[in-house]
């Protein structure tokens, strides 16, 4: 089927094209492939959306397994598993008919001005307010401000400040409670090293906020809560 008719098909059996995020599931889906149809390219739920690569879900493509010299067609927006080249990956014109696979599974949808990573609603602000200011427009919200566990959330956040504001941005992590005990807005406490610019965390008790950092490589600094900065809420 085209691209199109098989992301139908797929919604129909109240699914989509499949989303394949990491080389564990590619290499599931390429064995059973094997099984039935090995002889066929097939449809993937990866297009290019909006400038960057994406999946059904509208996250962006974190993981990736491009054949060589892939993607190489702009006029190629839509992804299959390409069978002469074992499987891996090629963009080619969504018109083409091909096999493909479908997924079921969740599909969240982030409220307006949010924006969806790894299974999470970000919303950039765009104006600055001290931490705990940002951190109630978060909650009004029915967020909090930003977690950021692990280095894939940081990437996507400090990515997106860079390509915008280029400005100190609040996440939701503070020592306000017990000095050098660090605790996200969600709750939790912050498991392992952090993702601290060099020096950081360096302010004692005078400095019990987190921001990101442009002047640090856009990784986390301790500042004064009062400071207005940018902030990022999470749903
Ligand atoms: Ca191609
Ligand atoms: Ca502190
Ligand atoms: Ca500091």
């Amino acid at each position: 089927m085209t691209n199109d008719a098989a992301k139908q098909r797929c919604q129909e059996d109240g699914g989509h094209l499949a989303d394949v995020k990491t080389q564990d599931l590619h290499d599931f889906l390429v064995s059973q492939i094997m099984k039935v149809d090995g002889s066929e390219s097939h449809w993937i739920g990866l297009q290019y959306l909006s400038g960057e690569w994406r999946w059904s879900d509208g996250t962006a493509a974190v993981f990736t397994n491009w054949a060589p010299g892939e993607p190489n067609n702009p006029d190629q927006q839509c992804v299959n598993l390409r069978q002469p080249v074992g499987f891996r990956w090629d963009d080619n014109q969504c018109t083409k008919t091909k096999h493909f696979i479908c997924q079921i599974g969740p599909v969240i949808t982030c409220p307006t001005r949010y924006e969806l990573f790894m299974g999470k609603c970000y919303r950039f602000s765009v104006d600055r307010k001290p931490y705990n200011e940002s951190r109630a427009t978060c909650h009004e919200e029915g967020g909090r401000l930003a977690t950021v566990k692990n280095n894939e959330t940081h990437n996507f956040l400090a990515n997106h400040v860079r390509a915008t504001t280029k400005a100190h941005t609040w996440i939701g992590l503070t020592d306000e409670a017990t000095e050098g005990l660090w605790v996200w807005d969600y709750g939790t406490l912050l498991v392992g090293d952090g993702i601290w610019g060099t020096g950081e965390p360096n302010g004692g008790t005078g400095e019990n906020c987190v921001h990101i950092y442009p002047d640090k490589d856009y990784l986390w600094n301790d500042r004064i809560c009062p400071s207005s900065y940018y902030y990022i809420c999470e749903i």
